[in-house]
């Protein structure tokens, strides 16, 4: 078995020098944590090398050598990294996920390439995958190669990883291909995020765009289990620590000192991009000296800017703005001997970014939206001696973690200008508690912490998916039931009806059972080895209306009614109903203020149901209604049960449970066999003898021992029962 990492570029740099080729691997903060991965075994990382595709004997050559470090290269012609990469990835993903929908191009060239370099992704791992591997995928140019590798080898383990933040539902419902990049990532067995919004933009995204069925982070989709879950992820802190001893960072530092020696620094870096608030943290380091004209000559805004995608025409804009308005700042405010905007667009040595990072007083990060920003995690790291202080947009993930920095909003650059004079006045002492308290965060939380939780969550989803998979009644489980059935001659068969017999209807009155189904019950009920017990929440009318003829039973209203075969409805005794007046009134203003819901009323149970209301509105109705009834419940001696799409307030002593186990003690039986879709059913299963067959419909997750997906294949287990039974 086998690890396969895959993302967009290969973690090492190709240059051509006069020896030919040199390969110099980029020690990114997720190539040092995936190197513990990558380099071992026969573990490789697939993705494409940064250069355009190369003449067969080239490629060859590029291939073998990247072999010896565990790489595995993905060559992309011109016209795929200005469609699939320039394109879609950049022009379309980026924009959305960064909250520029603005900025967005939807052209179908972009989408068309974009979809057929993920297939050649896939190809591409393919060529290397055998049964048993693990695939981790990163990032955002690869959302639709999980559900790709998934088609063609469905039990492979497949964790995916998303660097930039999720957009909320509104925004990302603007793509076209929506519903398409979903489904696709999850072909994943985990969805891996920065935070806590990203992974509830995710799952309220595919809530409302995709048949998908989600219990808070578990995602069930075409009866495969995806968790989503989120994994802030850590820089290699060592590293920047041991850093700050290295000679040449040492010289840097003193370089630095000397020329800035009457000066405080405030440290800003970044890539040019419009989602790191680059403009408006230069307005407000403006602002700043503006406003405290005594600190000319006494700070400085040492910014780099390290040069991207510049070919994008809103990224060349952005240059020029930045520019201008570092020029104009320079040109208002500098002397002599001092300027205030020490600019670089360009990259720098890591040994001199580490060396920035030792020196600055102040560390200024206020991206608009920033999946993590590691930046801010090396400022901390590298802080050796506990001082210093960091300015962080909440805008940005890593906000969500260190805490103790001074949190702005990078929209008010009132907020940051006074953030700044926080900064440039706070006692060392307060720099030391906050940025010691930071510390310890990034090293508890670094990147190898993040690599093995990450790893082992995704070896627990594949043993719960496996767990899961047991319950399904498979053939040999339906054989299983089959005989068991025909041995017996005293069978008693509980079955709840919606959700169970029929599908689900936004009207309950549209969920009248059909042709098909009465076949079934009378085939079922005719035969004098069987007892047939419909167990229902629904009014014992509308029951008696549908089986009123049948030769079977029938509990009503959870079991507040009771009809045996050949006698007379009864109610349970001892209920009562003096509660319902009090309870009728929250209801009544629940509905409303819900358009869509509505009240139903039964004999011994009240019934507000959500199943037309706005996806999310109604679950967020449900439980203000429950917390509104909750002491009103409990002091009339009620019961209050949440179900799908409908709470329902009803007397304590009525409950499915009681009412089967009861009906047990009078009934012979010596077979059992109990199927419902619901929460109420729960109490069912709970309350069956240990050999009982108990069966949950559309969801794995249940006290019974079996599920079964749907009413479809209730009606067919249900049929091959009627057959069978009839040989016996
Ligand atoms: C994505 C997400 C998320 C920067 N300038 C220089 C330089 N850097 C290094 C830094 C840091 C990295 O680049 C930038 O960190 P980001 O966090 O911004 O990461 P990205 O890869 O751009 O972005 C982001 C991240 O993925 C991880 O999930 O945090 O939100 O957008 O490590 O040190 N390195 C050198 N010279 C420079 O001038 N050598």
């Amino acid at each position: 078995m086998k690890t396969i990492i895959v993302s967009n570029r290969l973690p090492v740099k190709i240059s051509n020098t006069e020896d030919g080729m040199t390969f110099t691997p980029s020690e990114g903060g997720l190539a040092t944590g995936l190197g513990s991965i990558y380099r071992t075994g026969n573990n490789m990382w697939l993705g494409w090398p940064g250069i355009e595709v190369p003449d067969e004997q080239q490629s060859n050559n590029i291939t073998d050598k990247l072999a010896e470090i565990n790489l595995h290269p993905v060559f992309l012609t011109q016209e795929e990294i200005n469609l699939y990469y320039e394109g879609f990835s950049n022009e379309t993903l980026w924009p959305i996920f960064h909250y520029h929908p603005t900025y967005a191009k939807y052209e179908q060239s972009y989408w068309d390439s974009y979809v057929s370099v993920n297939k050649k992704f896939r190809d591409a791992i393919f060529k290397i995958a055998e049964p048993g591997d693990r695939i981790w995928i990163h990032d955002y140019q690869l959302l639709l190669l999980p559900g790709l590798v998934r088609e063609l080898q469905p039990d492979i383990t497949i964790g995916f990883f998303l660097h930039i933040p999720f957009p909320s539902y509104e925004i990302f419902r603007l793509i076209p291909w929506r519903a398409e990049i979903l489904e696709n990532l999850l072909g994943a067995d985990l969805v891996g995020f920065h935070t806590f919004d990203d992974l509830r933009h995710f799952t309220s995204s595919v809530a409302r765009l995709l048949p998908a069925q989600t219990l808070a982070n578990e995602i069930t989709y075409k009866d495969r289990l995806t968790v989503a879950e989120t994994f802030p992820m850590g820089i290699d802190n060592n590293k920047f620590e041991m850093l700050t001893k290295n000679p040449e960072v040492a010289e840097n530092i003193e370089a630095l000192h000397n020329i800035f020696a009457d000066n405080k620094m405030i440290l800003s870096i970044d890539r040019l991009d419009y989602s790191k608030g680059i403009l408006q943290r230069l307005q407000a380091f403006e602002l700043l000296i503006e406003s405290h004209p005594e600190l000319i000559g006494k700070v400085v805004l040492y910014m780099i800017v390290v040069p991207s995608r510049d070919t994008v025409a809103q990224y060349k804009e952005l240059r020029d703005e930045i520019d201008k308005l570092v020029g104009n700042i320079n040109a208002r405010y500098r002397t002599l001997e001092w300027t205030p905007v020490n600019y670089y667009y360009r990259a720098f040595p890591v040994e001199m970014l580490s060396a920035l990072y030792h020196t600055a007083d102040v560390c200024l990060i206020t991206p608009m939206r920033d999946g993590m920003n590691l930046v801010s995690k090396e400022y901390v790291a590298s802080r050796t001696n506990n001082s210093g202080v960091l300015i962080l947009s909440e805008m940005a993930g890593a906000a969500k973690e260190l805490i103790d920095a001074l949190i702005v909003n990078p929209n008010n650059i009132g907020e940051v200008y006074r953030a700044m004079i926080d900064a440039l006045n706070m006692p060392l002492e307060e720099q030391q508690r906050r940025m010691a308290a930071m510390r310890d965060v990034v090293s508890k939380f670094n990147i190898h912490h993040w690599v093995k939780i990450y790893m082992s969550k995704l070896s627990e989803v594949k043993e719960i998916q496996s767990s899961m998979q047991a319950k399904h009644i498979s053939t040999e489980g339906r054989q299983f039931i089959e005989a068991t059935y025909n041995q017996a001659s005293k069978r008693v068969i509980f079955l709840d009806y919606d959700g169970t017999l029929v599908g689900f209807k936004a009207n309950p009155l549209q969920a009248f059972p059909d042709e098909d189904l009465m076949d079934i019950l009378d085939q079922l009920s005719s035969d004098p080895a069987n007892r047939i017990v419909i167990v229902s929440g629904r009014k014992y009318e509308t029951l008696e209306d549908w089986f009123g003829g049948m030769n079977i039973d029938i509990f009503a209203e959870h079991g507040a009614w009771q009809k045996l075969r050949g006698e007379e409805w009864q109610r349970l005794p001892g209920l009562h109903n003096s509660w319902k007046q009090d309870v009728e009134q929250v209801l009544d203003l629940f509905v409303d203020r819900t358009p869509g819901s509505f009240t139903e009323e039964k004999s011994y149970s009240l019934a507000w149901h959500y199943r037309k209301v706005e996806e999310g509105l109604g679950e967020l109705r449900a439980n203000e209604l429950m917390n509104t009834l909750r002491f009103t419940t409990e002091d009339k001696g009620l019961q209050m049960l949440p179900g799908n799409k409908v709470v329902e307030i009803k007397n304590i002593e009525v409950n499915k449970g009681k009412v089967a186990a009861k009906y047990l003690d009078l009934v012979e039986s010596d077979f059992v066999m109990a199927l419902g879709d619901d929460h109420t059913d729960e109490d069912m299963f709970k309350a069956m003898p240990a050999e009982a067959l108990t069966i949950k419909i559309g969801s794995n997750i249940s006290a019974a021992k079996y599920y079964l997906r749907d009413y479809r294949e209730v009606r067919r287990l249900l049929r091959t029962l009627t057959m069978r039974g009839s040989l016996a």
